[in-house]
């Protein structure tokens, strides 16, 4: 059922995408055209670092990026950026399918707990790397702190427990290719691994803490996307990226967390050089987990539960990006689920906030 409706919502952004990126190339030279206008807006922003970083990169559009939408762009041989990101995220209230359940639900189900609220911190460093004018290397890490707050019936009462796990984070290893040779110049695809070196092993007060809780997959990851972008003018554009996280094989605990599928869109609007604003929707699909951590017992807590784990989630998102010059970029994001349906007992997301700060050499 689920995956019938994901499905359809990510073949309607790729054919979204793919009718675009004929459309565009169909014509004589569009693309060149278009290009050479952003090129245009580029330069004529004198007093700044713009002209140098576009000189960098084969995408100048990807000023239009909105936070959070990683591998959207390639460097130019020897071109190299560095980014810093910082993410919080709350989360609060259950809900099985798309409707809300309360702790009583929870545990008239027979878990002997329910989870309340969970909150995660995030930072995540990544550099970039053009190794051709049309191949880069691009490299991501992170380090996370996560707490988790459960009640569990106690007497006459409920009792808090609360649980808590930071650490590094999976890394990734990606090729990002600018297709530029093909003459593809909006279309940018990466393709690469995830390295398990998040840990799989988190405990607090001894016990093993639930899958949410872990910092990394324990799997090697194969995580591809495609990305589109197209300025309508030197003000507006929008851009459609795909992406995906596909386990492989088993972690040492015996068990393969759910593959993902996610596909954003955004429109964005600059507003004179420097500055510009994406609106973003966010389409996220992860299925449920195969096999199970014996350390976990499911009946716990539906956090320890591998088959209370598949999500599609729907997000809103407002994104700014200002340009400080000199390669120097700062970006800040909200985001907000419009649509959450779990199977099993989950928590629901309340906001998701990320800083991002990049600088292009
Ligand atoms: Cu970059």
């Amino acid at each position: 059922m689920k995956m019938n409706k994901i499905s359809t919502m990510l073949a309607v952004s790729l054919s979204f995408c793919i009718t675009t990126v004929f459309a565009a190339d169909s014509g004589v030279d569009h693309s060149k055209m278009d290009h050479s206008q952003m090129q245009t807006t580029d330069t004529a922003d004198v007093d700044h670092g713009n002209m140098d970083h576009s000189g960098m990169m084969n995408h100048a559009n990807m000023q239009m990026a909105p936070a959070g939408i990683m591998k959207s762009h390639n460097h130019k041989k020897g071109g190299f950026m560095f980014s810093y990101g910082f993410m919080s995220m709350g989360m609060e209230g259950i809900k099985n399918g798309t409707d809300k359940a309360s702790t009583q639900d929870v545990l008239a189900d027979s878990y002997s707990m329910a989870p309340s609220e969970m909150s995660m911190k995030m930072h995540m460093l990544g550099a970039m790397y053009g190794m051709t004018d049309d191949l880069t290397l691009a490299v991501m890490t992170g380090y996370a702190s996560k707490e988790m707050t459960m009640l569990m019936p106690m007497m006459m009462a409920m009792m808090e427990h609360d649980g808590e796990s930071s650490g590094i984070t999976d890394t990734e290893v990606s090729i990002v290719d600018g297709l530029n040779r093909y003459g593809l110049d909006n279309l940018v695809i990466s393709y690469g691994f995830s390295l398990p070196t998040g840990s799989i092993d988190e405990t607090y007060d001894g016990k093993k803490l639930g899958y949410p809780m872990q910092l990394g997959s324990g799997t090697f990851d194969f995580v591809p996307s495609i990305t589109y972008q197209q300025m309508f003018n030197d003000s507006w554009g929008y851009g459609v990226q795909g992406r995906a996280t596909v386990r492989i094989g088993n972690n040492s605990a015996d068990y393969r967390l759910g593959n993902e599928y996610e596909a954003s869109t955004w429109l964005t609007k600059g507003f004179g050089k420097r500055f510009s604003i994406s609106a973003i929707i966010d389409v996220a699909y992860n299925d449920n987990i195969s096999g199970a951590d014996s350390d976990m017992m499911a009946s716990m807590s539906p956090s320890k539960d591998p088959l209370a784990r598949e999500a599609t989630v729907i997000t809103a998102g407002l994104s700014g990006r200002y340009n400080l010059g000199s390669g120097h970029n700062l970006l800040l994001r909200v985001d907000v689920p419009i649509y959450e349906d779990f199977t099993g007992y989950q928590l629901m997301t309340d906001y998701k906030l990320a800083v991002n700060y990049k600088k292009m050499f």
